[in-house]
């Protein structure tokens, strides 16, 4: 009997200012039940879904922004969210800016197991954007820099209902190392929340923001590490900013199996075969045989760009302008 779990991307359409956390939660409630109906067993709701996207706005003294963040979890605003999981027998994933009893600001994940316990806490390592604001600070900004604090738990794998369960947030789907180091762990499945606004005026983050880089990174971090992944995005428009939407599904293939059809509340869901890595995991990319972490060293040790390290017994070429030679080929097969 094969190894299997029915898992759904819970996309949350925009959520405004005003709107209060009661709210949110009974679309969550929804949303859920829907879920559950489907017989899902663990549901993914996006990055900071209790609110709307707060660091799109500036506010200079974050003491002032103190009601956008949850001082405990579940606090009463969230336990029906809890309360109704429990009942129901399905396990979740949300995300929420977390604000600690000693004063840390954090953009943070749980995941919840079938009987309402919290087993696993993320909190978000790449954090995009500016720390302060670009060009005019009324219009809307991307200052998770400001908000947050880069995260201090590391990147976690949890033992949920019986499967091994990697969490990210947002910008870390765009990181190779992020998947590799929960695959390192025996994640069987990546599940991950986001925010991706379509553009900023003044700010253009890509210059083709974004649902084909968005799959491909999901695509990829599932390929190259043989495990599912499972993102649910905040999407449609929240006070005037456009969010990409696109909460998918990709198996260890890295064929994108399920993904939402509009910008608005919606169920996205699948049977994940967990068996299915299993095959990739035994050759192509069978870890234990084919890496090579001493060639890696790099990855670790530096943090940007910088120059070639020197081959040895090798003569290093001068290099041409502002790269190796080879960037004028990739020029000219343009
Ligand atoms: N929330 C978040 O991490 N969003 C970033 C936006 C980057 S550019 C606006 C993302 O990687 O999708």
């Amino acid at each position: 009997m094969r190894r299997q779990l029915s898992v759904a991307a819970a996309q949350v359409g925009g959520i405004q200012p005003g709107e209060t956390r009661e709210e949110v939660v009974r679309r969550l409630i929804l949303l859920l039940e829907e879920a559950a109906a489907r017989s899902t067993r663990l549901v993914v709701f996006p990055e900071l879904t209790l609110t709307t996207f707060f660091p799109r706005y500036w506010a200079q003294d974050l003491a002032s922004t103190d009601r956008w963040f949850e001082t405990e979890m579940p606090g009463p605003s969230v336990q029906p969210l809890f309360d109704r999981a429990r009942e129901l027998g399905v396990g979740f994933y949300l995300g929420y800016a977390e604000l600690t009893g000693d004063g840390h600001r954090y953009n943070t994940s749980i995941l919840v197991d079938s009987t309402g316990r919290i087993v696993g806490r993320y909190r978000k390592i790449h954090l995009p954007g500016h720390a302060r604001p670009v060009g005019d600070e009324q219009a809307p900004q991307h200052l998770e820099k400001h908000y947050f604090e880069v995260g201090d738990l590391g990147l976690g794998v949890f033992d949920v209902d019986g499967v091994r369960i990697g969490m990210c947030l947002c910008n870390d789907r765009r990181w190779a190392e992020v998947y590799r180091v929960l695959a390192l762990q025996g994640a069987e499945v990546v599940v991950l929340g986001y925010n991706s606004p379509l553009g900023l005026p003044g700010w253009q983050p890509e210059p083709h923001h974004m649902m084909s880089a968005h799959l491909l990174s999901l695509q990829a971090g599932a390929y190259q590490n043989s495990l599912w992944v499972v993102a649910a995005a905040k999407a449609g428009v929240e006070d005037g900013a456009e969010m990409i939407g696109g909460s998918a599904l990709v198996s260890p293939a890295g064929e994108v199996v399920a993904r939402a059809t509009g910008t608005g509340d919606e169920v996205v869901q699948t049977v994940a075969d967990l068996d299915l890595a299993a095959a990739y995991r035994a050759e192509i990319f069978d870890f234990e045989a084919h890496r090579r972490p001493d060639q890696y060293r790099l990855i670790t040790e530096r943090t940007g760009r910088g120059a070639p390290v020197p081959v040895p017994g090798q003569v290093p070429e001068p290099l041409t302008g502002h790269g190796p030679r080879i960037a004028t080929t990739t020029q000219e097969t343009r």
